[in-house]
């Protein structure tokens, strides 16, 4: 599955970009091209992490898009796994909504892109189940594209309606945190969850544990927006529709790009001037 070669020839480092509970991810030239990647050094010895990982290499590999982040290769060194991917150089939507602020134009061209990906996923059924804004990443050309595929799921004519409990607690829809089976539909409120962030900062109930917010998700349904009357009518409307809690009432990833929120959305291009300004701003603080 993975490429036998020495990554090492291959690629030279530039700089650490970040780290997670998998490892870290480096920036990284390819020496042939001269073109810039990101390299994901996964370490394969944290509990699961070896499924995770086949499974995040094997959705990469079989899917491929301008709306997900791309796999470019993959190399074993011990019990380090390398996923090499394309570098997005604006970085990840949740440092977006901490450095700046979003108006509703840009939430709305964020939101289209970001409906892409998930038509994409679910039109080849698969569900990502891991959606929220630091697994949307940007680039300065205004692309947004859904990365991070180790929790999402392949569904099958045997296996259509996962019962498993995955994903990160505040972005779960309710169906997962009950228990029941679910569709693809579960991103669509995750992706509710990042509309939320896009205006609020955090998802709900982010002061709370992991189990309240899962109990406050099953009881309390649609979460209630902090300062709705500040929105327009028609973003309230667009998140009424990814946030009901009733999976048949909450609309597709291909609905919700005929939602007018969406259809009358600025180009991606119109996201160039705020992803260039997060970046500035982040290198001078550097
Ligand atoms: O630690 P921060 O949030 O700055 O956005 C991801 C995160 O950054 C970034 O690596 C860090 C650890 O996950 N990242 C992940 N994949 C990336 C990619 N393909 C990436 N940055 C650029 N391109």
């Amino acid at each position: 599955m993975v490429n036998q070669e020495n990554p090492m020839m291959k690629y030279t480092e530039l700089e650490h970009i970040g780290s997670g509970g998998f490892g870290h991810v480096v920036r990284a030239l390819n020496n042939a091209t001269g073109g810039e990647v990101a390299i994901k050094k996964i370490n394969l010895q944290g509990l699961g992490r070896k499924e995770l990982t086949v499974n995040e290499i094997v959705i990469m590999k079989r899917y491929r898009s301008s709306s997900v982040v791309n796999y470019l290769d993959s190399y074993l060194l011990g019990e380090e796994l390398w996923l090499v991917m394309e570098y997005m150089d604006g970085g990840a939507l949740s440092d977006v909504i901490h450095k700046t602020c979003l108006s509703e134009d840009h939430i709305a061209a964020i939101s289209r892109e970001c409906l892409q990906g998930l038509d994409f996923l679910h039109s080849n059924d698969v569900i990502h189940r891991d959606v929220k804004s630091d697994n949307i990443l940007l680039r300065t050309d205004g692309s947004v594209k859904l990365t991070d595929f180790g929790l999402s799921t392949q569904l099958t004519p045997e296996q259509s309606r996962p019962c498993l409990v995955a994903g990160t607690p505040w972005w779960m829809a309710p169906e997962v945190v009950t228990g029941q089976p679910y569709g693809p539909k579960v991103d669509i409120w995750s992706f509710g969850i990042v509309g939320v962030e896009m205006l609020e900062k955090e998802p709900p109930y982010w002061d709370q544990s992991h189990t309240s917010a899962r109990r406050l998700i099953a009881t309390v349904g649609t979460p209630k927006l902090r300062q709705p009357k500040l929105l327009s009518a028609l973003l309230r409307d667009f998140l009424s529709c990814c946030l009901q809690t009733d999976e048949e009432r909450r609309w597709s990833a291909k609905e919700l790009l005929q939602h007018p929120f969406v259809r009358f959305a600025e180009p991606a291009s119109s996201l160039v001037p705020l992803i260039v300004s997060v970046k500035k701003r982040k290198e001078t603080r550097m």
